[in-house]
């Protein structure tokens, strides 16, 4: 029996290295791979199945089924996550003393270190969140409350003639009955065509929930900052300081009227997939505008100049840090398509512009 328990386990490793090189997984195949997972997730019932050689068929059910399962799960999530970059770290300036919107906090103009750290080269995707609800099952919190914020000029006749209130500072957002990542615009929307599109109606604890399961965290603020800015010292947005160098779009935001008309010179009225527009000097994607993007950090708009080391933000607070402005930003009314901009909401909030990329620590 211990022999019949052996080989099926023999069988199972060797089909799963042979997933990984046709699958081409990367770097180090013989750790990465999977015999040592199989290997470290076996429970003591299950050693003592195939030591004791009880219930030897038992054993052998679990190895084909359910470790089998775990074992697919983790090569699909490692298929799934986004390249992250690798970002050195050390001084650099975080914030401004000339504010585009001084009641956000985005100043004083205030020297950070940072240790290095990882971030994802672009925004989370529909099909990066749709591997991950697959997998683990997450329903997110617009799931949950049965509805979420959507901006009324994408919303279909049938889903505005059956809107209950808007927001009275914010007209042009509606709560929307049944909006949430997969009907991004109500119920008679969906995601299948653009899937390489960032994942929308995420709350910060869905999008914390995400990047736990990716063995992730989000960014700190100073963090997607420093990323952000791309190396430049004291500019406007991460490319420098005009923002349309030769006439050319660096971003995905507003063109026209807004709320009214939005004239799309970009290209994209809503989101656009990510990695569309050119990466800033660090290689990170739509780091400004497309999505606004949650950090890790609650918001306060009181920052003191002495330099800091790593800062986290503040330890308590009742809203979460966003940055980057969104595809809806424009001059006109959201001039927070910048480096320094910051904005906030509160951590089950979610909304038809707001998405996450996550960040990591270096521990190698
Ligand atoms: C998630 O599951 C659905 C339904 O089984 C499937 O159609 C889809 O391809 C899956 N997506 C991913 C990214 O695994
Ligand atoms: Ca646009
Ligand atoms: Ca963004």
């Amino acid at each position: 029996m211990g022999l019949l328990v052996y080989s099926v386990w023999l069988l199972v490793c060797v089909c799963v290295m042979c997933v990984c090189v046709c699958d081409s997984c990367d770097v180090k195949p013989a750790q990465d791979c999977g015999c040592n997972t199989l290997h470290r997730h076996r429970t003591e019932e299950e050693e003592e199945d195939e030591e004791g050689g009880r219930n030897g068929q038992t054993a052998a059910h679990k190895y084909s089924v359910t470790a089998n399962k775990e074992f697919v799960n983790k090569v699909k999530k490692e298929e799934t996550l986004s390249k992250m970059l690798r970002m050195q770290g050390g001084w650099f300036l975080m914030g401004t003393d000339d504010p585009g919107i001084p009641q956000d906090g985005e100043g004083p103009q205030r020297r950070i270190w940072l240790e290095p750290f990882y971030i994802e080269e672009h925004e989370v995707t529909n099909l990066q969140f749709q591997s991950f609800a697959n997998i683990t099952h997450h329903v997110t919190e617009a799931e949950q409350f049965g509805d979420s914020f959507v901006f009324e000029g994408l919303l279909s006749e049938e889903v505005k003639s059956s809107l209950s209130h808007a927001v009275a500072a914010a007209p042009w957002w509606s709560p929307v009955k049944g909006a949430d990542w997969r009907h991004p615009e109500g119920p008679d929307s969906s995601i299948t065509h653009r899937m390489d599109h960032p994942v929308l109606h995420v709350s910060w604890t869905d999008a914390q929930a995400y990047c736990e399961w990716a063995g992730r965290r989000l960014p700190t603020e100073a963090e997607w900052e420093f990323a952000c800015r791309g190396g430049l010292q004291d500019r406007l947005y991460p490319w420098g300081n005009k923002l349309m160098p030769r006439g050319q779009h660096y971003a995905n935001l507003w063109q026209g009227e807004f709320p009214n008309h939005n004239t799309a010179e970009d290209g994209f009225t809503q989101t656009s997939p990510v990695k569309r527009f050119p990466a800033n000097a660090f290689g990170l994607y739509d780091m400004v505008g497309n999505v606004w993007e949650w950090t890790a950090d609650w918001w306060s708009v009181h920052h003191t100049r002495d330099n800091t080391h790593n800062p986290k933000g503040p330890k308590t607070g009742s809203d979460r840090v966003k940055k980057g402005g969104s595809y809806m930003c424009h001059k006109s009314y959201c001039y927070r398509y910048r480096c320094a901009a910051r904005s906030q909401n509160t951590p089950d909030s979610s909304a038809s512009n707001l998405g996450f990329r996550c960040a990591a620590d270096i521990t190698l």
